[in-house]
């Protein structure tokens, strides 16, 4: 895939198609990534956690929404249409509880030519379906290996960062044949109302992003870049040019934005040009 810059969104946190409706096609003229990635689908409808579903934190805020989404047929029939009228290379991110699943998902896009790569969400911390893949080397290449035959678009594996060795998990995408991995997902967090005593999410504990989970970010994709050789999506509370410098100084190839979008809906384009003005400017 070639992009015009190496700024792109984090899944789940900006939907193009509601910024679309604020927007109106001012948004196409001037979207602010170079490719999209979608929020995760699942191949049924989901209708999410209860709420509360997001916790602001001092620096960043925990989330556990829970991957509501309208299911595949939904995505196909509704979202893929508006999402393939974006300027934009498309990274449509799924999940699955099983092989099988995945399977099905990744063969019926795969013919889609308004899709062009995915990304595999092999780490949301807020799903309760027991095993989460990517927390196992041994299940990352085995899903790899079951999908890989399916497609030969780019598949992108998301990596959770709450593992001791995410380099491991990486390494195993890489020998099941991905093309490329992201990280990080979010971290594991729970906060209490002070005023109530109760947890401030409404099922107990969510995932930690923004410039809090920007330090443990960075060594991640350092350490994963020093153990696998396929390019790299790193994200975790990246908001400026400067912080986007600093991962792909990690050994990230690409950025994705994800909490500063819901700050600075624009954050995406405003990122890009302090990224390029830095690299402009000697050092
Ligand atoms: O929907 C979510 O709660 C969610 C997902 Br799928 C994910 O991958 N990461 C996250 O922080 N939240």
């Amino acid at each position: 895939m070639e992009l015009r810059s190496p700024v792109i969104n984090a899944s789940g946190t900006f939907d193009a198609i509601a910024a679309r409706g604020v927007y109106g096609d001012a948004l196409l003229k001037e979207f602010p990534f170079s490719a999209f990635v979608s929020k995760t689908i699942t191949l049924e409808p989901r209708a999410g956690n209860e709420p509360q579903r997001i916790w602001e934190t001092p620096a960043g805020m925990i989330n556990s929404i829970g991957l509501p989404n309208k299911g595949f047929e939904g995505f196909i029939a509704e979202d893929l249409p508006q999402l393939g009228e974006l300027p934009v290379p498309l990274i449509v991110s799924v999940m699955a509880t099983g092989h099988e699943d995945f399977g099905r998902m990744v063969s019926a896009l795969d013919e889609r030519e308004e899709v062009a790569a995915f990304e595999l969400n092999v780490s949301c911390p807020n799903v309760h379906s027991g095993l989460i893949v990517g927390e196992q080397p041994a299940e990352t290449v085995a899903l790899l290996e079951a999908l890989r035959p399916l497609t030969q678009k780019p598949l992108i594996v998301k990596l959770t960062p709450n593992v001791a060795d995410p380099a491991a998990v990486a390494v195993a995408a890489e020998e099941g044949g991905a093309d490329a991995v992201s990280l990080i997902n979010t971290m594991k967090a729970a906060a209490i109302d002070p005023a109530t005593g109760k947890p401030g999410i409404g099922v107990g504990q969510g995932g930690l992003s923004g410039p809090a989970v920007r330090p443990i970010a960075i060594a991640q994709v350092r350490a994963v870049a020093a153990a696998a050789g396929v390019p790299i999506v790193g994200m975790g509370g990246v908001s400026s040019g400067a912080d986007a410098r600093e991962m792909l100084a990690a050994g990230a190839t690409l950025v994705a934005v994800g909490t500063e979008n819901f700050r600075d809906p624009r954050a995406g384009d405003r990122i890009t040009k302090e990224l390029f003005e830095q690299s402009a400017r000697p050092t």
